[in-house]
């Protein structure tokens, strides 16, 4: 843990002690401690660590935080700031980020309303709630007001999946424009990340007509800009942020070399064209010395001038895609008409929505020529996961559908727990009985990285692990990975020609593109599934091949690339 997160816990767990109303002289020793924890030169975590060291040696640190300070290494947090959390609502931290307030103002607040949420607070202000409260006023009301959309502009990001389909359907409306000929997405949306903090659009075609038509769209919610090729707005609900820029055509290939960014791959290519003699702005790219337009009207032709082939935008984000562009050594990158199978689903039998048939029927209608159907395994007892006898009844009954025909292969799949101690939840004779076996965290997730790491090793001594599913456990804008040595479990999994999985379920896509990529240069292979619960998620593929592009991962990283005699061949074989 580094000094800086461990002076965050300090600075939250003073905060919340204010909130308390605790005494102010140790909430100044927790404030003290932090400032001195964030600004020292040395590692507190090896001085904690170190026998022949004691961090009261630290001038600002006493014996209780060095208490406090041990437990936060070890775990995370103490006992001061869990009891704390436990008082008040979880998001009472989240109500610090309002600027204004402060914790004696959400003290009050919390003695006189019950709620829990941003929203509420933003709801009190709107009824006029607040300026009743003792030393509150209308101009705090505001104030608090102001703060919460900024709040909400600084931490508000959307997942792919929301901001593409929002996308779509305004690029369906725009569309419509008479005049307008090219219309794409550009930004964080265009390079596939896995989350959007607003949304860019450019078009050529007329900008006053872009434009009025972009704000009769019924789901814009409030107008926050508009000038005269250019309009911003919030959209629908949750308030997604849209700009919309209209061009003429012969700058478009510059617009969208500049708006999708990222920005630090523009630096770089900036650098790049200056070094050259070039001025590369957003209308294209001009020789310095007579100011003459070299390009602009396309992408490839500003790569182009640049002595660069054309970067695909899942790439751009100056992690060595520019140096590679260079010297002609850019990998081919995986498409989703590559894949010839999903890898990871469930069915009625577990907390699935379709049978068996129906996700074969829509695997078959995506042009896929096999699907492994992995439910999920007892410990998962809420979904009623399948236990040893439902497995082994189940890889039979594929057996009779293989011999049936459903105009698709069908492996018979598992997604089993890997119980805490590591040890999977079926025992080995049931996995063995099936073709595809996917072991998979879902419980006790905040163990200690080395903890973790000793589970997942320990997984990985089962002979009948094929994939490792949604191997860090994220949750997008809900819960980080879980900590663990990440470079030791690839390494085991390549000497145990287990693959990992990339979950292309737009809540999770994971492994992340960064991580993909560091493991492919460790051997890695790869399989790309959606894990879906319903046929419509099978669409989800999309997002799990983005984010395999962003790792540099061409088709012969991921296993369902294979027709399907050769995948089953694989399938048996290990190293
Ligand atoms: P986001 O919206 O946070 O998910 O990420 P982006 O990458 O879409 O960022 P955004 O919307 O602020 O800007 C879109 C692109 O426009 C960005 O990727 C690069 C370009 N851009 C914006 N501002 C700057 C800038 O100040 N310098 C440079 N070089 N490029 C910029
Ligand atoms: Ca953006
Ligand atoms: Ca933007
Ligand atoms: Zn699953």
């Amino acid at each position: 843990m580094e000094n800086k997160e461990i002076a965050r816990l300090l600075w939250e767990t003073a905060d919340l002690m204010e909130i308390a109303g605790e005494d102010s002289f140790r909430i100044r020793s927790y404030r003290n401690g932090a400032t001195a924890v964030e600004g020292y030169p040395e590692r507190i975590a090896d001085i904690l660590r170190d026998p022949a060291r004691n961090v009261t040696e630290i001038p600002g640190i006493g014996k209780g935080l060095a208490a406090a300070l041990h437990e936060i290494v070890e775990r995370s947090s103490c006992e001061k700031r869990d009891a704390l959390l436990q008082k008040f609502p979880p998001t009472a931290l989240e109500f610090l980020k309002i600027q204004g307030l402060g914790p004696k103002g959400i003290a009050l607040i919390l003695e006189h309303y019950r709620i829990s949420t941003i929203d509420e607070i933003e709801r009190l202000c709107l009824e006029q709630k607040l300026r009743v409260l003792p030393r509150m006023g209308a101009k705090l009301e505001e104030k608090v007001l102001r703060s919460i959309s900024q709040y909400r502009q600084r931490s508000g990001r959307y997942l792919l999946s929301y901001a593409e389909t929002m996308a779509a359907e305004l690029m369906e409306t725009l569309r419509q424009v008479p005049g307008v000929t090219d219309i794409t997405p550009a930004g964080s949306l265009r390079r596939g990340r896995e989350t959007v903090g607003d949304l860019d659009l450019l078009v050529t075609g007329p900008a006053d007509a872009v434009i009025e038509r972009f704000l009769a769209f019924p789901r814009v919610e409030e107008v926050l800009a508009r000038g005269e090729n250019k309009v911003s707005a919030k959209v629908g609900r949750e308030g997604l942020q849209v700009d919309v820029r209209a061009l003429p055509p012969d700058t478009f290939g510059a617009a969208m070399q500049y708006f999708t960014g990222s920005k630090d791959h523009n630096v770089a290519i900036r650098t790049r064209a200056v070094k050259m003699g070039f001025k590369l702005s957003e209308y294209g790219l001009f020789r310095v010395e007579d100011e003459s337009k070299v390009a602009g009207a396309t992408e490839a032709g500003v790569y182009e001038a640049l002595g660069l082939p054309w970067i695909p935008p899942e790439l751009r984000e100056n992690c060595g895609e520019i140096e590679a562009a260079a010297e002609g050594r850019l990998p081919e990158l995986v498409e989703l008409a590559h894949i010839r199978g999903d890898l990871h689903m469930h069915t009625t039998e577990t907390d699935g929505r379709a049978t068996l048939e129906e996700m074969a029927q829509a695997a078959l209608a995506r042009g896929y020529q096999y699907i492994a159907i992995t439910d999920h395994s007892k410990a998962l007892a809420m979904a009623n996961g399948l236990d040893e006898a439902r497995a082994v009844a189940f890889a039979k009954q594929v057996r009779e559908i293989n011999r049936n025909g459903l105009g698709i292969r069908v492996f018979s799949g598992i997604e089993c727990d890997i119980l805490k101690d590591g040890t999977p939840d079926l025992a080995n004779d049931a996995l063995a009985e099936l073709d595809l076996v996917i072991f998979s965290v879902h419980s006790h997730m905040n163990l200690e990285a080395a903890e973790m790491t000793d589970r997942l090793l320990r997984a990985l001594e089962c002979p009948h692990l094929r994939v490792l599913g949604h191997p860090t456990g994220r949750l997008l804008l809900q819960r980080d990975p879980f900590p663990f040595d990440f470079d030791r479990i690839v390494a085991e999994a390549v000497r145990r020609g287990v693959w990992l999985e990339i979950n292309a379920s737009p809540e999770r896509l994971d492994l992340n593109g960064t991580l993909a990529r560091s493991a492919r240069a460790k051997g890695a292979r790869f399989t790309i599934s959606t894990d879906a619960h319903h046929p419509q998620h099978l669409a989800s593929m999309r997002y799990g091949v983005l984010t395999a592009r962003r790792g540099w991962l061409g088709p012969a990283d991921i296993m369902n690339t294979l027709p399907a005699d050769r995948f089953a061949v694989a399938l048996r074989t290990r190293p």
